[in-house]
């Protein structure tokens, strides 16, 4: 096996076990064995025998080093865009209420269908190469475009065809329950019954590795929430879920109950539903980026979910309504100054804390035995990352050991 040592770094490991902010390692070494780190460290301490093994030395050159970042929240498969939308959204019209009046999701619905699964990959594309380029090596996407099977289907077989040569890993998540589509207006149980039908199918194919709901006024109760929950839970399926976004629906404490990898959105989720998340095990993932696009002005409640020690990751959310946004870099500066996350925060909110709300127990920090997934940035320090607004410093990723 190949062993390839990275010197000339300084490493933020996002390790709690190093007692340095950020898991901070001065003049580290990485040691690179197939696909996964065998050792992270100051490289004074580099055990001899990896030097005597070493296949290959790399000189980083005196970059700061972090985990390939992990955006754990995109629904970035999709047909057109809602650039007319955001003009109406801008004369006075609500999200809710151009969702209420047949637009919005329901919209994308359409472009979606009408798609092939071609044309779907290609538009699809250019967004997870913009995130591959800011240094993220793992994606999750939804679906929730289609609500049919054939078009649930074609999404989750895009996605996981898009990362083809690409340095990155796409982790698909069912989310038949994004909205009622049109041919089941006002029958929203009858289309729940699809939805119970969809998840065994695409299944059965092995397309999916978790499972959402958008549970809101706007869309599926928790009682119709709590049937997708149950079906996933036969299958054996991790959940989790689009909650207390624009309501508190109860949403959290529903998921908690099913130990949700992570419940969110969530600007109004309660201290119960904080507490509830808590004791599941649940992480909270923020998304900036749709608080800002929808000029929401209710924060998520950062002080109880620090308070209940509840982890919090940061996200895209990527999608045409409420967040069309690919960089994940800016989302460390929105969480900082709209959610008053701290640097150190952010980051593990699209690291190690990212990698547990998508239930990956084998990224998301540096460390011996996870995977060799980092980014060298041309930087000193790692709030620099949240720092700047719209820079984008990285220099190179490595994905599975290979650097790119
Ligand atoms: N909440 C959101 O913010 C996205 N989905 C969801 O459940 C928006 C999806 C869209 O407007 O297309
Ligand atoms: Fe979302």
């Amino acid at each position: 096996m190949n062993t390839e040592i990275w010197t000339n770094c300084r490493a933020a490991t996002l390790q709690p076990e190093w007692g340095e902010p950020y898991g901070l390692v001065d003049d580290a070494a990485l040691v690179v064995q197939g696909e996964a780190l065998a050792w992270v460290g100051p490289h004074a301490a580099l055990p001899q025998a990896y030097v005597d093994q070493c296949t290959q030395r790399h000189d980083a050159g005196g970059a700061l080093v972090t985990p390939g970042l992990i955006d754990c929240h995109t629904h970035l498969v999709y047909g057109g865009d809602r650039a007319h939308e955001f003009e109406l959204r801008l004369q006075g019209a609500s999200y809710e209420d151009i969702a209420r009046a047949g637009g919005g999701i329901a919209s994308t619905v359409k472009a979606t269908r009408e798609a092939s699964a071609r044309q779907l990959h290609t538009q699809s594309l250019p967004r997870l190469k913009a995130l591959a380029g800011e240094g993220v090596t793992t994606v999750e996407i939804k679906s929730g475009y289609g609500l049919a099977l054939a078009h649930e289907r074609k999404t989750l077989e895009v996605a996981r065809g898009l990362a083809n040569g690409l340095p990155v890993d796409v982790r698909t998540t069912f989310l038949g329950a994004h909205a009622v589509p049109p041919e089941f207006a006002g029958r929203t149980d009858d289309y729940l019954q699809e939805v119970l039908q969809m998840l065994p199918a695409l299944h059965a194919l092995g397309l999916v590795d978790a499972v959402d709901a958008f549970c809101e006024r706007i869309a599926f109760s928790t009682a119709q929430t709590q049937r997708i929950f149950e079906a996933a839970q036969s299958l054996g399926l991790p959940v989790k879920l689009h909650a207390e976004q624009l309501s508190d629906s109860g949403g959290a404490q529903l998921a908690a109950r099913f130990g949700a990898l992570s419940c969110d959105h969530l600007e109004w989720l309660s201290a119960d539903g904080a507490a509830a998340m808590a004791r599941a095990g649940s992480v909270a993932v923020l998304l900036p980026g749709a608080f800002y696009f929808l000029r929401e002005t209710r924060l998520p409640p950062i002080a109880v979910l620090r308070e209940h020690g509840v982890p919090m990751a940061v996200s895209t959310d990527c999608n045409p309504g409420s967040s069309p946004c690919t960089s994940l870099l800016l989302m460390l500066n929105m969480a900082c100054t709209l959610f008053r996350l701290t640097p150190e925060e952010a980051l593990a909110g699209v690291t190690r804390h990212a990698a547990q709300a998508l239930g990956l127990k084998d990224r998301g920090m540096l460390a011996a035995g996870l995977r060799a997934d980092f980014v060298l940035w041309d930087l000193n320090h790692p709030a620099q990352l949240s720092y700047a607004i719209g820079a984008n410093p990285r220099l190179q990723t490595v994905h599975k050991g290979q650097a790119v």
